[in-house]
């Protein structure tokens, strides 16, 4: 960086920006709207590492995924029009998942703009309702403030996604170089000791309390402080959908998640706790049943709810106690409330019961069991092992019967996005190289992202993707024969070979038919050196971890 007074272009400020607040990968489709920030990059190479995809989807979810596993913004740059709409998926994801992103957009001049020149979109418009805020670079002398303003905003209350526009005649002007700055700090509010005591009263006259985690931003250390508050109040702990980690679900605590798919025992203990205390969930329709494990607006259980967002709080639910805290604040504070749990022992005792009871693997239709598979990666793969996972009944399995041993191995979509497992698989193994990482995906999951697997060989990341494949969109056709049993129409798939496939692309690849194929075929993609993929050919009658095809289909046309 230079001095005060030496000159710089809009893309070498932005550059600079970017390495005052620490960001040393960015994810990218090349556009020419934005060459000059390529370029500014290129100076930058020894300490920005930037990550070139094959979709702009891909790059948006590799940051998001880079968001998720890191704590800190992924940062992506794609062009104008048709980069921006395909990178749109990440940003959504990042919306709804709470997810630290900031996406760079290269557009069109202000010389051409508002005459729908090539590729022209007006992204605050676009953007407006994906992002917390999307605002358009005009002054190479204000480019600090808005990265820097994109950073705070990213990471603060409730985090999220930010747009930024880079006008591409802008990107050239020049300003002075920015002073010296600050990299940017973590906005989070504080419980206050009232809202802490009435916590304490309130959990004081339990009977049956239960704490759902989930949401952002967690810390490890904030995750240690729950932690250790649940065990010595032996308060049971659920985490919601897609928020496993959170929680180490090898703690007698543990109670299990609250999710698509969620442990009908656990739905009902839900529905019967006098007492919920919701830390960092959002509280939405995956959380709660579609609303009726928890009811609207005032709910049958006491309601404690404890968001970084203050707009979160009674928006759908009128609680009984809001709190709009940080996560960590609110961990920490947590040191200081004394409750006895010897009232309600035997209902953690039972919801733990409940949960062990819940991971006993059920047999499904077809050679390939992929319970007693999910049983066998659990025992084999270290604590801090990454699963990554997209979207689609697939990943129930792994839900069920994983156990997720601590904060941010976990990496899945809560808006339930599909083409998520494989980017976000390349973005994890590039955060974290010495770790392993297996991404988890459909057969109609996969091939919506799956040309990553090129980004993951041009880079290196070693990471082990699976396809489970049942030859169709599963997760569409059990809805489909639920609504309209045996009028099955546009969720069959014909699919490639995918070991194939993924040869092709210089990866190790291999098929499992049976179980017992498995972990061999495993041991060797772990071996390989180089990324590697494994399909699983399911029977479809495994539809998901509980029921079959033909079940849904029958009880459908029974009650038709
Ligand atoms: C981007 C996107 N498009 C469409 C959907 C709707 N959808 C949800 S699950 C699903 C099918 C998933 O198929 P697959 O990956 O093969 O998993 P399966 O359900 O068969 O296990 C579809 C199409 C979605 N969630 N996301
Ligand atoms: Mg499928």
């Amino acid at each position: 960086m230079g001095g005060s007074d030496t000159q710089r272009t809009a893309a070498q400020l932005l550059v600079d920006a970017l390495l005052v607040h620490g960001a040393d990968t960015a994810f990218c489709v090349p556009g020419e709207s934005y060459l000059a920030v390529i370029d500014a990059l290129y100076d930058a190479r020894e300490s920005i590492r930037l990550v070139v995809a094959r979709q702009d989807g891909g790059a948006s979810y590799m940051a998001e995924a880079w968001g998720k596993v890191t704590g800190r913004p992924g940062i992506c740059f794609v062009t104008r029009g048709p980069g921006a709409t395909n990178a749109s998926v990440g940003v959504h994801t990042a919306f709804q998942d709470s997810t630290p992103m900031i996406l760079f957009v290269g557009q069109v001049g202000n010389d051409f703009v508002e005459r729908e020149a090539f590729q022209e979109i007006d992204f605050r418009r676009m953007y407006g309702q994906m992002a917390k805020w999307v605002a358009q670079i005009d002054r190479a002398d204000r480019v600090q403030e808005y990265v820097s303003h994109a950073f705070h905003l990213a990471m603060s209350g409730r985090p999220g996604p930010v747009v930024l526009a880079l006008p591409e005649d802008m990107l050239a002007t020049t300003a002075r170089a920015a002073p010296q700055t600050r990299r940017y700090q973590v906005v989070q509010a504080s419980p206050s000791a009232q809202d802490m005591e009435r916590l304490r009263a309130l959990l004081g006259r339990a009977k049956r309390p239960l704490m759902l985690l989930g949401g952002t931003p967690w810390t490890r250390e904030a995750c240690a402080d729950v932690q250790r508050f649940a065990q010595s109040a032996g308060l049971p702990v659920a985490c919601t959908f897609r928020y496993q980690d959170l929680f180490d679900n090898r703690y007698a605590c543990y109670a299990g998640d609250a999710g698509i798919g969620i442990n009908p025992k656990l739905a009902q203990r839900i529905k019967d706790a006098d007492v919920l205390l919701a830390v960092g969930a959002r509280l939405g329709e995956m959380e709660t049943g579609a609303y009726t494990l928890i009811e609207p607006p005032c709910p049958k259980q006491t309601l404690v709810h404890v968001h970084a967002g203050a707009e979160e709080l009674g928006r759908v639910y009128q609680g009984e106690l809001l709190i709009n805290s940080g996560m960590a604040q609110f961990a920490a504070a947590l040191a200081g409330v004394a409750v006895d749990g010897s009232a309600w022992r035997a209902w953690r005792e039972s919801a733990r019961e409940d949960y062990l009871e819940w991971q006993k693997p059920q047999p499904i239709p077809g050679k390939v069991q992929l319970a007693e598979i999910a049983l066998w990666m659990r025992g084999r793969l270290p604590e801090d092992a990454i699963l990554c996972t997209g979207a689609g009944n697939f990943s129930g399995w792994w839900q069920r019967y994983w156990r997720f041993p601590g904060m941010r191995t976990q990496v899945a979509p809560c808006n339930g996005s599909m083409g998520y497992g494989v980017p976000a698989g390349v973005a994890a193994k590039l955060a974290h190289p010495e770790r392993i990482v297996v991404s988890v995906n459909g057969d109609g999951d996969f091939l919506m992202n799956g040309q990553e697997i090129a980004t993951a060989m041009q880079y290196g990341a070693n990471t082990v993707f699976m396809v489970v494949n049942n030859g169709m969109y599963g997760t569409i056709r059990m809805h489909q024969e639920r609504e309209y049993p045996a009028r099955v129409y546009a969720t069959a798939l014909a699919n490639p070979d995918f070991a194939a496939l993924a040869r092709a692309y210089g990866l190790h690849g291999e098929t499992v038919d049976a179980t017992a194929q498995f972990a061999p075929a495993f041991e060797r993609a772990l071996a390989a050196g180089k990324p590697a993929l494994i399909e699983l050919r399911v029977d479809p009658q495994a539809i998901t971890t509980a029921t079959t095809l033909d079940a849904i289909r029958s009880k459908a046309q029974a009650r038709n």
